[in-house]
């Protein structure tokens, strides 16, 4: 790593558990309370507006009125931001806020933001913080019944997908924090990356992600612990 190497943060939910919002997939994630193809998906959605509403509506309520705040890792994240001499961008998949209120700017959310929503029909996203009643009318066309939380569902396409594919081909290292490797396009980034067969890659995640096998490097435990510690790592070469 030269000094204006860039890098590219991949982060899942993983990075946020610590927090103390759920991830997805663990034994006790989101996917084991509630099916994906009922509450993530527009067929869910156009079957059942107020199910999919309520889903979103109480997971923006915990995280407003909870007492979720970012975590060590998070704050690493930003303090290398600020301190290292190249560009640091991070993708995130998750909808959270965390990263942004830790203090990181250069920040993609490639599933969306769940403090935001957007009409079906005139498509502005604009922030949104209460409950989202199916009947609410959009303030720009005025019609009821399209607003929808600004999130990518299944068979959606993620957002701002160019930007990131230009990142990964620059990028001299590559970092996933937080998540299974389980859902694509995200998961396959590390595969992108290791094809142009320059940039370093490194998994940090609590157990092997679906993909670990693709990283030149895995570290397994708490975000807290290894995302502090690989930041002061990179500051102090
Ligand atoms: C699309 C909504 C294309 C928001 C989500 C191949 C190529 C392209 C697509 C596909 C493909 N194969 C299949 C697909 C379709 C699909 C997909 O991937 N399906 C899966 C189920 C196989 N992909 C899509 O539909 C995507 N769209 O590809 O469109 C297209 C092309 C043309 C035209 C139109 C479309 C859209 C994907 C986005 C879906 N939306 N969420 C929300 O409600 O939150 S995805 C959902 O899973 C979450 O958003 C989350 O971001 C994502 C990934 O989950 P993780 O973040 O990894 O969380 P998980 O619980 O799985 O894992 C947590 C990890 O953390 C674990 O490893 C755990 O060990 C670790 N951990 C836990 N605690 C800690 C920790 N690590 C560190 N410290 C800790 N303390």
């Amino acid at each position: 790593m030269a000094g204006k190497d860039s890098i590219v943060i991949l982060t899942g939910a993983g990075i946020s558990k610590e927090s103390g919002l759920d991830t997805f997939r663990d034994k006790d994630g989101i996917w084991s309370k509630v099916r994906l193809e009922d509450v993530a998906t527009p067929d869910g959605f156009r079957r059942d507006p107020a199910r999919v509403q309520a889903f979103y509506n109480t997971r923006r309520r915990n995280l407003v009125e909870g007492d979720i705040r970012p975590n060590a890792a998070h704050l690493a994240l930003a303090r290398l931001e600020r301190e290292w001499p190249g560009e640091v961008l991070v993708v995130t998949q998750n909808i959270d806020d965390l990263h942004e209120r830790a203090g990181t700017e250069n920040l993609i959310h490639m599933h969306g933001e769940l403090l935001k929503i957007r009409c079906g029909k005139c498509a502005r996203p604009f922030a949104w913080s209460e409950d989202l009643a199916v009947d609410a009318k959009c303030p720009d066309c005025h019609r009821t019944g399209s607003l929808r939380p600004h999130v990518v569902w299944f068979g959606e396409m993620p957002l701002h997908m160019d930007r990131i594919f230009d990142a990964l081909a620059r990028c001299a290292l590559f970092v996933s924090i937080g998540t299974s490797g389980h859902v694509y396009p995200a998961a396959g980034f590390v595969q992108t990356v290791a094809n142009q067969g320059r940039a370093h890659t490194i998994e940090l995640n609590l157990e092997p992600s679906e993909g670990a096998s693709l990283f030149r490097e895995t570290r397994m435990g708490p975000a807290s612990q290894l995302v502090p510690a690989f930041v002061e790592e990179l500051l102090s070469r």
